[in-house]
């Protein structure tokens, strides 16, 4: 059986590229089974997916998709079976609406929650009965029993059912993060990826860029963030597990950098700490690594960051999103405080530690006042990068529902509306108008990148003029305004959307 597993075309602004370790994971775990796969990741790729499919004659493709990409992963899906393949989705948005996709003919199999052990059961399943299907895409149906015993699975049921969709329950997450196969991190075409964080450290095209996933998930529950597939839990694998693929990543792929992608990586204090002194212990700090989403400060100390240092990190980031107290409080619900944020800057920078800063604009109750304190404490913390994001609504999240409660105004008219660095506000509540978040957002950038220190700093920067042409673009999507798109008579209301959003499986 010859497998695909794939990531669609985004055409949504990313200041970077990543190899995607949710297809590395799968891919892992059906090679560690005994089956012969390949990844595509539409980010880099040049061969369209059509040509890809019908050079390879693969018989079962494997999609990945978050809630903006999902008419391009339909779209994949498409293709995929146009060629006799079965197509299975899986990933962040397909958790929270299984059902959606399923009235998709064109999508053979919808897994929710995660994938490793699903996607190895599916093919065991297939071998057993690879289902019937009317014509070319007509949506293929099954009847043999091992169907209805996977986990997590969404799929349409022949015997007597007449194709009837069946969502089998729900798969726990699995505990021993250790027994599950590492991602096939050589599988990815890694010289067609950029580095980690070309906003700070300039493009390097061809870089050897890995990213490690030590822990998964997250127990907080920040009002506007998206966690379909592991919900407020937090698992983490032991240091060992986690040396040993970082020691495959430096030593036999030699990577030139490593970005630690899990959501909040120091949970565990001691263990964090331990992994950095076993990382100097097997001098494994050669590769320069960064924390490339936020680290909680609630868990960090002088003495974490300088053994940081020492392991050969190089940048960290925080998610810092408000300077009000108020609003971290009691709209984002992020349980930590300003005073906090002020410590770890100071000491992470005092551990000669690059920093981040990522801060958020337009939720619920905010006012020009309580963004231009956001701005004042980017301002304050001068973060090395500091990244400012509008409020999207994700469907599943506390912010959907507030937004529902208190009748707001939603643009977005779809899904793909949805991406988390759009340029434009996605509701309206109130005073809070859209034109007011957009205004703040330009200038928090403007006012962060454009002060006369920062500007004299980037100039002296060689790569800030052999970019500079892509660097105008950018500059203008930051720090200009531009008209704004209006709600359509169509637009959805979050009451339309709310029963996507409660119709969650597990
Ligand atoms: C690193 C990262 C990126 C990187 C790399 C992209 C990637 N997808 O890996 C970059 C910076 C490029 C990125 C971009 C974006 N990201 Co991002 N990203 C992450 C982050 C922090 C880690 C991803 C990861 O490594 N997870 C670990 C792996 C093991 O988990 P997983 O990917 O969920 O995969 C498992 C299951 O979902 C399932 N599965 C996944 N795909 C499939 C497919 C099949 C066939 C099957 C059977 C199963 C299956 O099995 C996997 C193994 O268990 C997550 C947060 C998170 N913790 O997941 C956000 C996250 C996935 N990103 C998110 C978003 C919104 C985006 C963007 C849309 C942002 C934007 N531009 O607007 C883009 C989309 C780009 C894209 N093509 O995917 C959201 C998605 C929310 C949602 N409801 O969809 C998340 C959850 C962050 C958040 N909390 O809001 N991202
Ligand atoms: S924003 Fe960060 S800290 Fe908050 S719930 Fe999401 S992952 Fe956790």
């Amino acid at each position: 059986m010859k497998i695909l597993l794939a990531s669609p075309e985004s055409k949504l602004w990313n200041s970077r590229q990543h190899i995607h370790m949710g297809l590395g994971y799968l891919a892992g775990a059906l090679r560690a089974a005994g089956y012969n796969v390949e990844i595509y990741d539409a980010s880099v790729e040049e061969e369209p997916l059509s040509d890809v499919m019908r050079r390879g004659r693969y018989d079962v493709v494997g999609i990945s998709s978050p809630t903006p990409l999902i008419k391009e992963a339909w779209e994949a899906a498409r293709v995929a079976k146009s060629t006799g393949a079965v197509t299975i989705l899986g990933g962040p948005h397909l958790t929270i609406d299984p059902d959606e996709s399923m009235q998709h003919p064109e999508v053979d199999l919808v897994v929710r929650g995660e994938g490793e052990d699903a996607i190895v059961e599916i093919m065991q399943a297939l071998e057993l009965d690879a289902g019937v299907q009317e014509s070319t895409m007509a949506p293929r149906v099954f009847e043999h029993k091992a169907w209805s015993e996977i986990l997590g699975l969404s799929y349409r049921r022949r015997n007597g059912h007449g194709g009837r969709v069946v969502h089998n329950p729900p798969r726990p997450l699995r505990e021993d993060l250790d027994n599950i196969p590492f991602p096939a991190h050589d599988l990815f075409k890694i010289e067609k990826y950029t580095n980690l964080q070309p906003l700070t450290d300039g493009l390097i095209p061809n870089s050897r860029s890995y990213t490690i996933v030590t822990s998964r998930g997250c127990p907080f529950k920040c009002t506007f963030c998206s966690k379909p597939v592991t919900g407020d839990t937090w698992r983490a694998r032991s240091v060992e597990n986690v040396i040993a693929e970082w020691r495959w990543l430096v030593q036999d792929l030699k990577a030139t950098e490593i970005g630690i992608t899990d959501d909040i990586w120091n949970y565990d204090l001691d263990r964090a700490k331990e992994l950095c002194r076993r990382l100097i212990e097997e001098g494994l700090n050669t590769v320069p690594w960064v924390t490339v989403h936020g680290m909680k400060v609630n868990f960090a100390d002088l003495e974490l960051f300088q053994l940081m240092k020492a392991a050969g990190a190089k940048r960290v980031g925080f998610g810092v999103e408000s300077g009000d107290q108020e609003i971290l409080n009691k709209v984002i619900r992020k349980g930590q405080t300003l005073d906090m944020v002020r410590q770890v800057f100071r000491d992470a920078k005092a551990a000669g530690l690059e920093t981040m800063g990522f801060f958020i604009f337009g939720m619920p109750h905010e006012t020009e006042e309580t963004m231009e304190k956001t701005i004042r404490f980017a301002l304050e913390l001068e973060p090395d990068l500091a990244h400012f994001i509008i409020a999207a609504p994700y469907p599943g999240t506390r912010l959907w529902e507030m937004l529902e409660e208190e009748g707001a105004e939603i643009f977005s008219r779809d899904w793909s509306d949805l991406a988390i660095q759009d340029d434009k506000a996605h509701f309206q509540l109130g005073d809070l108008t859209a034109e007011l978040v957009e205004r703040k957002w330009h200038e928090a950038y403007r006012r962060f990148y454009l002060r006369p220190s920062r500007l004299a700093r980037r100039l002296m920067k060689w790569d800030t003029w052999r970019r500079a042409p892509e660097r105008l673009r950018d500059a203008k999507r930051f720090f200009m305004n531009s008209r704004r798109r209006h709600a359509s008579p169509t637009s959805p209301r979050p009451s339309d959307w709310q029963g996507k959003a409660a119709r969650r499986l597990g």
